[in-house]
């Protein structure tokens, strides 16, 4: 790829980096989580809405977890939706980390308590000023279907 020189070529190189950006990022706390959570993935890709895939713990890897949240915005994303089970930080400290709108996905797991109301209480009961949406249990189809609803503001 060749330098742009003129403001047209940069609105021209700019143009194309958005088309191949992601909307939504899709974050969740273990590889355990992602056959559960890639139902998101599908159906946004179904809806023709660009995404990406990671898995990053809030208790594990926090630093990155801390790192892409604060870039999510200028990175194009606009909206993020994190699925946790357990102890299920990472809405939360991602909401913390950016203003995007910020969709938890409450997940039962090999040690869930009482059928996932562990990670749904965790996501659900925010501080206020440090809102996530949340939707049920195992339920990433619904954060994608209202992913998609907040793209269409
Ligand atoms: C949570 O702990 C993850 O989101 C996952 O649902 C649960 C268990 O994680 P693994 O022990 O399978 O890595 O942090």
């Amino acid at each position: 790829m060749t330098e742009p020189t003129t403001q047209t070529d940069v609105d021209a190189e700019l143009e194309g980096l958005e088309v191949d950006a992601p909307l939504v990022g899709i974050v969740m706390g273990s590889k355990s989580d992602m056959p559960v959570m890639e139902k998101a993935a599908k159906e946004l890709t179904d809806r023709g809405i660009r995404n990406e895939i990671r898995v990053m713990s809030a208790h594990r890897d926090p630093d990155m977890v801390a790192e892409y949240a604060k870039n999510a915005r200028m990175r194009g994303l606009r909206v993020i939706i994190a699925g946790a089970g357990l102890a299920a930080a990472l809405p939360g400290v991602v909401a913390a980390h950016t203003d995007l709108p910020v969709i938890g996905v409450p997940l039962t797991s090999s040690m869930t308590v009482a059928g996932g109301l562990d990670a749904l209480l965790s996501i659900v009961q925010m501080p206020p000023g440090v809102p996530v949406a949340t939707v049920g249990v195992d339920n990433p189809k619904n954060a994608a279907a209202l992913a998609a609803r907040i793209l269409s503001l």
